[in-house]
């Protein structure tokens, strides 16, 4: 697990090179937005319950398949497992907002996640969608707190939706 300065140190630190002005202007980014990735972060921890409460039912609500009898939601402990992992990608995505970088999302999230939800018929697609929607009312969370570039917000979710859909290789 890294942070985005201890990844920067570890690539250049590889090939044995000084930080270059490459470098400084991405630490100086890092730096810069340190205070409003904080921010969000606290932000989304404030208010996680609710998020992945609304994030549920927006979901449920269009793809109602998924809690019908043969759905992969469907019964108590089924809704709740699905709940409860979009707790988990709330829970690490802030993770990542403080640390600047995902590596904590493909290290404690998304190993061997796909092997896992194939293995359980959880369907991927609409997994995708949960952490779209998620994301979005993240994002109005942040916005409605005053921070104006929520676009930090992306990083995690956007990264964990790609690795997810990403096709067998
Ligand atoms: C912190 C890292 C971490 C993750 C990410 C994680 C995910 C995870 N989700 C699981 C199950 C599950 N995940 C879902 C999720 C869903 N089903 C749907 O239809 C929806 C699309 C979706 C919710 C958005 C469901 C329903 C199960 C239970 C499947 C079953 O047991 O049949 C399981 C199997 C074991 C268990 O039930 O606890 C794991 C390991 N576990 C972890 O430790």
């Amino acid at each position: 697990m890294r942070d985005a300065v201890t990844t920067l140190i570890q690539s250049y630190d590889l090939v044995g090179r000084y930080l270059d002005s490459d470098a400084i202007s991405r630490l100086q980014a890092y730096y810069q937005s340190g205070t409003a990735r904080i921010q969000a972060a606290a932000i989304l921890t404030g208010n996680a319950s609710d998020l992945v409460k609304q994030a549920g039912s927006q979901l449920f609500s269009e793809l109602p398949e998924l809690i019908r009898p043969g759905g992969n939601a469907y019964t108590t402990r089924r809704y709740a497992a699905c709940l409860r992992d979009m707790d988990y990608y709330l829970r690490y995505a802030t993770y990542a907002l403080v640390a600047g970088d995902p590596s904590v999302l493909d290290e404690r999230v998304l190993q061997g996640l796909r092997e896992t939800y194939n293995s359980l018929g959880v369907p991927i697609a609409p997994t995708v969608r949960g952490i779209e929607i998620l994301k979005q009312l993240s994002k109005e969370k942040v916005a409605a707190a005053g921070i104006e570039d929520t676009s930090l917000v992306d990083m995690p979710f956007d990264r964990m939706n790609r690795e997810l859909s990403e096709k067998d290789v």
